[in-house]
């Protein structure tokens, strides 16, 4: 007796994914055009004092977005240096392992789990690689640095559990500016010494695009109140609806209006403000929260899906440098 109504349901399911329609754009927004904050100046100050001390660069983004949490600023400060681009977050992105091979031919990266120690023993190989035929008396130091909550210090504490069963030493926390001074180095293994700093997370000195702001918004690697949490809850919606909306399935059916969402995620979860009516703001925060600690499953942003999307953000941004160049040199009147 209960069996026909539940195929119906699924039938009504199913049938609702196929002909679901995406939105094609997402709604223009008043956005804020940067996250630059006054340690984010001075921690790029101290990178560019400190950097010809320094043997080794792990540079870290967040592998769901592995263009958005490219900084363009490290790339002429540590230009010179040995660098190994470590994908953090591996175990929450549905970005394929394979399409990092093919944005990095040169092998010189790490796909990392900051939960498996395991995971970033090749970085420890690197390190150990460099102190070969060095004299150094401080062993090999390696500098971490990367955007806000991609992992930095998760990044320092796994190594040093993997390289000496070390405990934590720098604090971490889900929301992006924990770290916010350059603490002295931290050695994550002996024999040849490797001695590691951490950094506080470094936005772009320049301003964010529309669509980047709310992708480092949805990842947290910005100020989660920068951006009105529906706008964001929005962008999520949209995202997802092109990626696949079963992604939200046990929340609600495919949808393109966010209120209709938040709407059927109020009813599951059972959030209400007083007289009943659904709390849009706590579910929307609520849901773009568990998005971001991986508990709504795997997810990725950018053009993930593309063997040349490496070379594509390298040449647009060597465009946009040389904009800058020549507005400066305007400006300048040289
Ligand atoms: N699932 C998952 N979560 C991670 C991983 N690495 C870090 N996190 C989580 O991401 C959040 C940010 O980590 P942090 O290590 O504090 O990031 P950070 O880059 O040092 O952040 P700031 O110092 O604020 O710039 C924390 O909640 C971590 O538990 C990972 O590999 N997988
Ligand atoms: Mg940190």
């Amino acid at each position: 007796m209960t069996v026909r109504p539940v195929m119906e349901a699924v039938t009504a399911t199913a049938s609702a994914v196929s002909s679901f329609v995406p939105r094609a754009l997402f709604p223009p927004h008043r956005l804020p055009r940067s996250y630059f904050l006054g340690h984010h100046a001075k921690t790029i100050r101290l990178m560019r004092e400190m950097v010809d001390q320094i043997d080794l660069v792990f540079e870290v983004r967040d592998a769901r977005a592995p263009f958005t949490t490219r900084n363009a600023v490290f790339e002429s400060i540590v230009a010179s240096k040995s660098r190994i681009i470590v994908y953090t977050k591996a175990d929450i992105s549905a970005i394929d392992p394979k399409i990092f091979e093919k944005w990095h031919p040169d092998g010189k990266y790490c796909i990392v789990d900051n939960g498996r120690p395991e995971s970033v023993r090749r970085l420890l190989a690197v390190a150990k690689e460099h102190a070969k035929g060095r004299e150094s008396f401080y062993g090999v130091k390696a500098l971490i640095m990367g955007m806000p909550n991609v992992g930095k210090s998760s990044l320092l504490n796994t190594l040093r559990y993997a390289g000496m069963h070390g405990g934590k030493v720098a604090r971490t926390g889900a929301l992006a500016g924990i770290t916010r001074a350059i603490p002295t180095f931290v050695k994550v293994l002996t024999n040849p010494d490797v001695l590691v700093y951490d950094t506080p997370g470094v936005s772009l000195p320049s301003a964010i695009g529309a669509n980047d702001m709310l992708v480092l918004s949805a990842l947290g690697c910005t100020n989660p109140a920068l951006v009105d949490h529906i706008i964001q809850a929005d962008f999520l919606l949209y995202h997802l609806n092109k990626l696949d909306p079963s992604l939200y399935a046990k929340y609600s059916p495919p949808t393109n209006d966010v209120e209709e969402f938040l709407a059927a995620y109020c009813n599951r979860m059972g959030k209400r403000i007083k007289g009943g009516y659904p709390d849009f703001s706590g579910a929307s925060a609520q849901w773009l929260d568990r998005w971001r600690r991986g508990l709504e499953g795997k997810i990725a942003f950018d053009d993930f899906r593309n063997p040349d999307a490496c070379k594509i953000w390298e040449y647009e941004q060597s465009k946009k440098m040389e904009m800058q160049r020549k507005t400066m040199q305007k400006f300048r009147g040289t």
